[in-house]
């Protein structure tokens, strides 16, 4: 049917919000706080601070601090916090001790607040010293990337964190040729060495467990060429010798960057899973292909989302589920937290939720036991006899398909179209 067409008056920018606010209120199907505080969820610095600038973008939204971050977090029902160094820390400040009176100031926030640090990370792709990587040819410059590292594992400590993120960011090159791999590699590895090995120190200091240092791929940015694009190529490079402690270094993986290079998200995760490394993962989604364009988790792919879910769920997948997304450029400071959030928070609960009924459901059990059980095969039976025993069978493939789709749609309660 086609909508008469009203004329359609300007809304004046005071009732904007409260527009927003009525039509957030609307959509219903929010979780409370407390519900939310119940998941591993945590709520980047960076996310939420991002102002929407990229390489053709000017900023749309103002800076914030990390005081606003983390009580707007702490409303929202974000349990954990997590950073980067300089998002917190401007480079300049970086072992001063400017740096421990703002590692101070996020302590006391954060317990004011009642969230916690679980997660710190190294800036080591944005300052022009990166600018040919962490591991780059002059040694000045790794021993200040290695130096960086320790720091942030010292932070990491003092914030209470269990879990170190390393994405390698410039590991790579625009111009082939110029860079040796094998070498390159070979120092980034003693830059992750050094923060292992500081760590081992610094825990038994502190009388604290030595942290989860998970790294993390990206295909694609943010140079033309990346030496670790994959997850995959991560596990070969925690199993290839370099590392001195390569069982305190896992993955986090992100879904979009697995998605990026064309993978099947879920069995990336299933080989990190194998290999006993998943231990932190960044969610969020976006398209195959295209560039990191970290849109909110579910907005995109939210049956994949939930296969994704169901594979965790069935592991006992327990690390942090990190929000590692972009607010739009649209969206305004006060509609990061207002509806950016919330509701990237309540499509997981309801799809971490949902991967839980779909490994109850009756009609998938069924279909996924009989599917194990096999046909009768007589004893001896050639070829044609296998493929003949199990034919009927193997239609269950889709119907369980067909199921999964029902339970996102809410189709298995009953819910039909009136046509
Ligand atoms: C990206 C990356 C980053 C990393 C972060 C942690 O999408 O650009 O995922 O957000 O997760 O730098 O090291
Ligand atoms: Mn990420
Ligand atoms: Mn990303």
């Amino acid at each position: 049917m086609k909508r008469k067409k009203a004329k359609l008056d300007p809304i004046p920018h005071e009732q904007q919000q409260p527009l927003v606010a009525r039509l957030m209120k609307a959509c219903g199907g929010s979780y409370t706080p407390e519900q939310r505080r119940k998941y591993f969820i945590s709520g980047p610095q960076w996310a939420a601070a991002y102002e929407g600038h990229a390489l053709f973008h000017a900023p749309t939204r103002s800076p914030i601090t990390f005081e606003h971050v983390i009580e707007q977090y702490a409303e929202i029902g974000i349990g954990h916090w997590t950073t980067h160094d300089t998002d917190v820390i401007p480079s300049s400040k970086l072992f001063t001790d400017e740096q421990d009176a703002i590692v101070d100031r996020i302590r006391k926030s954060l317990k004011k607040n009642g969230l916690k640090c679980s997660m710190v990370t190294t800036e080591t792709f944005h300052h022009a010293v990166f600018a040919a990587s962490p591991a780059a040819e002059s040694a000045s410059v790794r021993a200040y990337a290695a130096k960086r590292l320790v720091n942030t594992v010292n932070i990491g400590h003092q914030l209470g964190a269990s879990y170190a993120v390393y994405w390698p960011g410039s590991l790579g090159y625009q111009i082939q040729g110029a860079v040796e791999e094998t070498e390159t590699l070979r120092w980034y590895a003693e830059g992750l060495n050094a923060a292992c090995e500081a760590d081992i120190a610094i825990a038994a200091r502190m009388k604290r467990k030595t942290l989860k240092h998970c790294m993390e791929a990206k295909p694609f940015e943010p140079q033309a060429e990346i030496l670790l694009p994959t997850s995959d190529a991560m596990l070969a490079f925690i199993g290839s010798g370099l590392l001195k402690h390569p069982e305190m270094v896992g993955l986090n993986p992100e879904y979009l960057h697995e998605l990026m290079w064309g993978a099947a998200p879920r069995a990336a995760l299933a080989r990190a899973i194998l290999a006993g490394k998943l231990w932190h993962f960044d969610i969020n989604d976006g398209y195959r292909l295209k560039h990191d364009v970290d849109i909110a988790v579910g907005l995109v792919n939210p049956l994949d989302w939930l296969n994704v879910l169901i594979l965790l769920r069935s592991h006992g997948y327990n690390g942090p589920f990190n929000l590692d997304y972009k607010p739009p450029r649209t969206t305004s400071n006060w509609g990061v937290f207002s509806v950016s959030f919330p509701t990237a928070v309540d499509r997981f609960i309801s799809l971490w939720e949902m991967a839980g009924e779909a490994l109850e459901d009756s009609v998938i059990r069924e279909a996924s036991d009989a599917l194990r059980a096999g046909g009768t095969v007589p004893k001896n039976a050639g070829v044609d006899e296998i493929t003949e025993a199990n034919r009927e069978l193997l239609t269950l493939h889709e119907l369980i398909g067909h199921r999964l789709v029902q339970i996102l749609l809410g189709l298995h309660k009953g819910r039909v179209y009136s046509v």
